[in-house]
């Protein structure tokens, strides 16, 4: 019995020693660090610094965030942070979930072309069902969601002409990001994708290496892409991206109760800070970040509900062969949530 004891005390130590020193309760990291792929410029990165403020705050200095724009924790593959996480090179992150989709296949359907109308229908999923649903299989993944932003409604621009109709995009070049859904949306609309990095997608637009790529307008402006070419924007609405704010499972185990409630509260804060920025001038009666976008030259197309849905059916063949690769089951909630929302 005695040596039963013994033994057991004896593997408790050797199982100390060989946690690493984030483990341990009570030890903390000279700096944790937070992956964005964007800086404090954007929504996205003030976000981060909001996040990494109010913890740094609240814990009396203890836990020290320090961001890492550009994703240069994984050298800038933004397609890589969701296992730098997960192996706990990185602690913290404010990701898209179209960098984490080609993980989390799932995370896919915010990349679904036309499921979500209007940013009642963004709501819809990240606030219900869908949300909690995501958060649980992030889980299972091993990093621990804390809170929800937003980047934003992804608009198509161009530096060759107006798009109006999906012939307009004949032959055109787009960069395209992170999932292979967004090669498939973009060769079902006649165009010629590329996937790359946010790093590459800026000098490759400078050189007219593509003619054109999609993302939200608070990313357009802070890029300044009206001087990378960008001199057309239409405005079609067909997919957003949520952000989602997680720890590494180790690290988040490592700080006590309150220190976690403290973290993931200020995340919840600075969520929520972020999707006002992000949607700041882009809800009516405000619609003033489009007309900024228009003060830089830039032409914006608005589309009418047909021109819009003539998108929609060209695209409609990858909503569906995606929805199974997300599960018909979690598309049709996602359906059902966006049918019953609270139009503004
Ligand atoms: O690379 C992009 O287009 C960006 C910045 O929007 C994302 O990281 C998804």
């Amino acid at each position: 019995m005695m040596r039963r004891n013994l033994l057991l005390i004896v593997s408790a130590a050797a199982l100390a020693f060989a946690l690493p020193a984030a483990a341990q309760q009570g030890h903390y990291q000279a700096e944790y660090r937070l992956s964005t792929v964007v800086g404090t410029a954007f929504p996205w990165g003030k976000g981060g610094e909001i996040w990494a403020n109010l913890v740094r705050e609240r814990t009396n200095g203890k836990i020290n965030i320090k961001m890492y724009p550009g994703v240069s924790l994984v050298a800038g593959d933004q397609t890589r942070e969701f296992t730098a996480i997960r192996q706990g090179v990185i602690d913290l992150a404010i990701g898209s979930t179209i960098n984490w989709s080609p993980q989390v296949k799932e995370l896919n359907i915010f990349s679904l072309p036309f499921l979500m109308p209007d940013y009642a229908g963004i709501d819809a999923l990240t606030q219900g069902e869908v949300g909690k649903a995501i958060f649980r299989i992030l889980e299972r993944n091993g990093v621990v969601p804390l809170a929800w932003g937003e980047n934003g409604f992804r608009e198509v621009t161009n530096s060759k002409r107006p798009i109006r109709t999906p012939e307009d995009m004949k032959g055109m070049k787009f960069r395209v990001v992170g999932s292979p859904i967004y090669n498939d949306t973009f060769t079902a609309l006649g165009a010629n994708p590329t996937q790359m990095s946010w790093a590459d997608a800026q000098p490759a637009l400078a050189s007219g290496a593509v003619d054109g790529q999609e993302n939200p307008l608070t990313i357009f402006t802070a890029a300044k892409m009206h001087t990378l070419g960008q001199k057309n924007v239409t405005l079609w609405g067909y997919v957003a991206d949520p952000l989602i704010f997680v720890a590494n499972k180790e690290v988040w185990e490592s700080w006590t109760p309150a220190e976690r409630k403290i973290v993931k509260e200020a995340a919840a804060e600075a969520g929520r800070q972020v999707i006002q920025l992000a949607r700041k001038g882009l809800v009516a009666p405000d619609l003033s970040m489009i007309s900024q976008v228009e003060k830089l030259g830039v032409n914006v197309v608005t589309l009418s509900p047909a021109e819009r849905e003539a998108f929609v059916k060209a695209t409609r063949k990858v909503y569906q062969k995606w929805s199974k690769t997300v599960g018909q089951d979690m598309v049709s909630k996602a359906e059902k949530a966006v049918a019953a929302r609270k139009q503004r």
